[in-house]
């Protein structure tokens, strides 16, 4: 019998199954016949059909996972942000029907790509930590873990950014505007949450203090499930997102006496707590809406968990049994708090229990090392907002330090920094000092990140438990930043060696092999060079500049930020741009600069520097000496960008002061696309250096113990400015206004706080940075060399996936085991 034909006759009926359900999906849910159907109808009808295959393998895993026996846990992931990128084809390589998907498409005329490009990307995160959550979610489904992720349904996501004359503009983002066919709303399972009143205590016949609250307000918490599938496997978990609501019932009175807009005002106000994701700020401990929705988060999600135990007939006891409950920094540790609150108040667990309950239920993830950013929460604003978690803090910490006090004697000091209230001025409750009390696991994200918690930044508590901190250095998931954004690569790999390596990113070591065989590395040259062309082309339509796809793509993405040091970067490209006024003829490396990334609405320094690349960028690509060598181009709004520009970069720029970053993923980003990193011994970069070989990355700067040396000694930027006539020339060029129009003014500040100050050391790192920055102009030069450690790059980067990540959380954190799903009994759609 002739299979082949048999399988073609099947991908035939799928293909016509597909096509079906598209028209039926237009026509049914967007209410549409063809001829005025809008792409994003076509999207949407395309979506529906893509989600419908998706139902019986998340129905299942649903299903199989609320009657898990309570010897199997559920990985809760709580984090405020989840930046999980667009769905479509995501799930289309997920479920691999990605081809027929498309032959279907085509087949009803119409083209994969556009309608993929009419998605919006959920905006639901500022970055890094919140990519972060969305990579783990992806492994979690893939690995078959069971897991549930919490989060904020932001009406409004982060900041949409636009560029008008050189200057950041902040646009709302409104992705929600045409429809969210991933999410479907779960109202019967709302829960309530209370904000604000007072309590009442007494003392119950047992002699214990019982206390009950009486809230000002309530808010109906509405999820709203998201599919998350796992790679080729049934697994598809969920992402639930809360929306806040008023209960109907509220403010009855109001409405009953006729104050319509009382009621109506009560409504908005409730709505309000997840209308907008707060920026990047580091200043926020004032902003009473966001501790409002750190609270929301955490109560949803604790009293949604609990439910869901209590159901599937477990007791309260065992909650640590069944879930793994995971703190994404310390946004959602008030959820501590919360938990504590619940079992003592609403179901009569004594204190000693209750809190046993909770150290075993959570664990905590830091994500900063800079002490301005570890949040902390007015007293006064907390107490008012939550008057009996403000009691519950206070008697936590009143035994905590009574403990301390015991065992540790009275060192005053180390006490005031242990307690979680920071009494140095205005009183703050320390969220950090929370997290590591009520957690049972402490991790930092990169090694070097994790030795200065311990040593500095968690110093305190890693004295006195030094049991509970571990380091879990940060991953990335193949599917997306690989297999999805970069196909070609992707092809080429498989090619060689099988698909295995999608799921055991280890397995790219086998691509060492074909580092010296010529026919391999032009190919992986071809395949660079066709990305740079499809950038090349983003480039000159957005933004009106040609690039030269020949020359070397040297990219920094990322969040502006000082520490981050876009700047030092600016400072090489001014440099360059300065030997060759001094010289025309001067022999320099053609580069393409690329910068992408947002600056927090509020943070002058970090707008100012993107109006400085701007304004670099404006002479420098229209200066005839300059020719075709140098082109300086910002990418505005870069998420949706970044799938194209991580696997089209020569260059990965991790600049960071050593010490300062905490990991970085981007970093990681790249390194799988085979760019080689330019980067300071800092967070992931040193492991990425350990593990591709120093051979194969470009290492400069200062270490983290000498930059602390520097400091402790009295580090001064204008001896390196007196020192070295280069830089003085180039740091004069920019005071002088040569980039602004002759405004010697408009660039100062970033000037004087270089010269003054130069808190992130560029001064310290310029030289370093020059010189590393000429040998990688002399590597690129020899092509063969640059390809095999591209090649390598890739080869070596294994172990920052996110797979090897969520392993190692759940061996040694949460102690989860996957659960394979079976689809038996439900009847699914034809694929
Ligand atoms: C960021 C760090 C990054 C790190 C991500 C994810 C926050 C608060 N921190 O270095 O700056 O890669 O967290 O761990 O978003």
């Amino acid at each position: 019998k002739d299979t082949s034909s048999d399988n073609d006759n099947q991908q035939q009926v799928s293909i016509e199954n597909l096509r079906h359900s598209l028209a039926d999906n237009l026509f049914y849910i967007t209410g549409k016949y063809t001829e005025i159907a809008t792409l994003n109808d076509f999207y949407l009808a395309l979506a529906y059909t893509v989600r419908d295959r998706l139902l019986p393998r998340w129905l299942n895993t649903v299903r199989t996972v609320t009657q898990l026996s309570d010897n199997t846990k559920v990985v809760s992931c709580l984090s405020s942000e989840f930046m999980v990128g667009p769905h479509l084809v995501n799930h289309l390589i997920n479920l691999g029907i990605y081809d027929q998907v498309r032959q279907a498409v085509e087949e009803s005329g119409l083209d994969l790509q556009k309608l993929a490009e009419q998605e919006p990307e959920p905006g639901l995160g500022n970055g890094s930590l919140g990519r972060l959550a969305a990579c783990y979610m992806d492994s979690l489904s893939t690995l078959e873990i069971p897991a549930i992720g919490y989060g904020i349904r932001y009406e409004f996501g982060t900041f949409k950014q636009q560029i008008r004359d050189g200057w950041q503009v902040e646009i709302t983002d409104k992705w929600l505007q045409k429809g969210n066919p991933w999410e479907i709303v779960r109202p019967e399972s709302a829960v309530e949450v209370k904000f604000g009143g007072y309590t009442e205590g007494y003392t119950d016949e047992e002699g214990n203090y019982q206390a009950t609250w009486v809230p000002h307000q309530v808010v109906k918490g509405i999820p709203y499930d998201t599919p998350i599938s796992g790679y080729k496997v049934n697994t598809v978990n969920t992402l639930r997102l809360w929306k806040a609501e008023a209960p109907e019932s509220f403010n009855f009175q109001a409405f009953n006496l006729g104050d319509y807009y009382g009621a109506v005002d009560q409504k908005v106000v409730s709505e309000n707590i997840t209308k907008v994701l707060y920026p990047n700020d580091e200043h926020i401990p004032g902003r009473q809406l966001r501790l409002e929705q750190q609270f929301f988060l955490a109560s949803c999600a604790l009293q949604d968990m609990i439910r869901w135990h209590l159901k599937s007939g477990g007791n309260l006891e065992t909650f640590p049994d069944k879930f793994a409950v995971q703190l994404n920094d310390t946004h959602p540790a008030i959820a501590i708090v919360e938990l504590m609150r619940l079992l003592m108040d609403e179901h009569d667990i004594q204190w000693h229990d209750a809190w046993e309950i909770t150290q075993q239920t959570f664990s905590y993830t830091n994500h900063t090392l800079l002490p301005e950013a570890l949040e902390k929460w007015p007293v006064n604003l907390l107490g008012r907002l939550l008057p009996r978690h403000l009691e519950i803090i206070y008697e936590i910490n009143r035994r905590f330090l009574e403990e301390v006090r015991n065992s540790n004697g009275r060192d005053g000091h180390k006490i005031a920094r242990l307690s979680l209230i920071d009494e140095t001025g205005e009183r703050y409750i320390r969220m950090a000092n929370l997290a590591c009390l009520g957690s049972h696991s402490i991790n930092g994200v990169a090694e070097l990140h994790t030795e200065l918690l311990t040593k500095d930044t968690l110093g305190d508590f890693y004295e006195l438990f030094p049991h509970k901190f571990s380091n879990k250095t940060n991953g990335v998931t193949p599917r997306r930043w690989l297999v999805q954004n970069n196909p070609g690569m992707t092809k080429l790999i498989s090619e060689k060696i099988g698909e295995h390596w999608i799921t055991h990113l280890d397995d790219l070591r086998q691509l060492e092999g074909f580092a010296d065989d010529g026919d391999f590395r032009y190919r992986w040259g071809q395949v660079k060079l066709d990305l740079k062309r499809s950038l090349a082309g983003h480039i000159q339509q957005r933004l009106g500049v040609t690039v030269n796809p020949e020359s070397l793509f040297d990219v920094q993405v990322k969040p502006i930020h000082e520490y981050k040091r876009q700047h030092l970067n600016i400072l090489h490209i001014v440099t360059l741009y300065h030997r060759i006024k001094q010289d025309p003829t001067v022999n320099i490396t053609p580069r393409t600069f690329i910068f992408a990334g947002k600056a927090a609405p509020g943070y002058f320094m970090a707008k100012l520097m993107i109006k400085l690349i701007h304004s670099v960028a404006e002479v420098i690509n229209h200066d005839p000496d300059v020719g075709d060598r140098l082109k300086v181009v910002f990418l505005p709004d870069y998420n949706v960008l970044c799938q194209i520009l991580y696997p089209a970069a020569d260059l990965s720029e991790q600049i960071s002061t050593a010490g300062k970053e905490v990991s970085g993923t981007g970093n990681m980003k790249f390194c799988l696309n085979g760019a080689l990193t330019i980067g300071t011994w800092d967070a992931a970069n040193i492991e990425i250096c350990q593990e591709v070989g120093q051979e194969n990355f470009f290492r400069f700067g200062l270490t983290a113990d000498e930059v602390y040396q520097r400091k402790a000694e009295g580090y001064n930027p204008w001896d390196y400015y007196y020192g070295n006539s280069q830089l003085k020339e180039i740091i004069d060029l920019i005071g002088s206004g040569h980039f602004a129009d002759e405004d010697s003014t408009l660039f100062q500040p970033l000037i004087d706080s270089l010269l003054h100050q130069d808190q992130y050391m560029l001064f310290a790192d310029y030289q370093s940075y020059l010189d590393c920055q000429d040998s990688i102009s002399r590597v690129w030069c020899d092509r063969d060399r640059w390809l095999k450690m591209s090649i390598l790059n890739t080869a070596r980067c294994g172990k920052f996936s996110s797979d090897r990540a969520i392993r190692e959380y759940c061996d040694q954190i949460w102690h989860s085991s996957p659960v394979s799903i079976q689809l038996a009994d439900y009847v699914q759609p034809q694929t």
